[in-house]
């Protein structure tokens, strides 16, 4: 997978992008992560990429010209068209499904913004398609593209140590993961459930699959209403 992304702060993703996972899958090959500064795309003397609304009210809008032709420079690097993402709390909800998803495509061009937002010209002109990754205001669209890249690589095939454990993740059943124990036995006075220690696989499933289902009756109900996972 090539995944590019348009942000006035390149910087920000360079310790994410070189640690863990992240790392290995870009070293390995599974992913090529390529940084584009949509500043060097101003035409202005000052390099300004933002401008107040039209209309009025609080706050700067990011221009159209420079993410244009920052997206046009970045486009042409590659002959596969991909699937571009503007980064916005107006978008489409990102979850572990849509994480699946977007896994399965060859390039993802995403759009990072600061300020109030973008000149909606920017979505309509560059056909893009929103993403958010919660109900909460960012100071910028830059965290959120991390969170994706992250969610989406480590999906990779090859990218995780473990191939197995992504199947085993919360959201992957659409349920919230079941407990976790390792050693030792006895921390603190409280033990390691006895069911682990028995060697008894039939049992330990079972313990498992009340765990998940319980903690997700808990903390997350909507989660059991008809939302079936798609297939990994
Ligand atoms: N922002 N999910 C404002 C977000 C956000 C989110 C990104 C803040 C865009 C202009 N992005 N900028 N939530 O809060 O994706």
């Amino acid at each position: 997978m090539r995944i590019d992304v348009l942000t006035l702060f390149p910087e920000m993703f360079a310790s994410p992008l070189s640690e863990s996972i992240l790392k290995r899958a870009q070293q390995a090959g599974v992913v090529g992560i390529v940084l584009a500064n949509i500043r060097d795309f101003s035409k202005d003397k000052h390099k300004k990429v933002d401008d107040r609304p039209y209309g009025g009210g609080p706050g700067m809008v990011m221009m159209p010209g420079p993410v244009f032709d920052c997206f046009e420079h970045v486009r042409s690097l590659s002959a596969e068209p991909g699937r571009v993402i503007l980064l916005s709390p107006q978008g489409q909800p990102f979850d572990q499904r849509k994480a699946v998803e977007l896994s399965k495509e060859k390039r993802l061009i995403l759009i990072t913004g600061r300020y109030e937002g973008f000149d909606e010209r920017i979505r309509i002109g560059l056909a893009a398609e929103q993403i958010s990754i919660g109900d909460y205001i960012l100071s910028g669209g830059e965290l959120a593209a991390m969170v994706v890249i992250d969610a989406v690589v480590r999906l990779l095939g090859g990218a995780l140590g473990d191939e197995d454990s992504s199947k085993d993740d919360s959201f992957s059943e659409g349920l919230l993961e079941y407990p976790h124990y390792t050693r030792p036995e006895v921390f603190r006075d409280m033990k390691v459930p006895d069911v682990l220690l028995s060697g008894n696989h039939g049992e330990i499933e079972k313990w498992r699959r009340s765990q998940a289902l319980e903690r997700t009756k808990q903390t997350r109900p909507d989660l059991l209403k008809d939302n079936p996972p798609e297939d990994q």
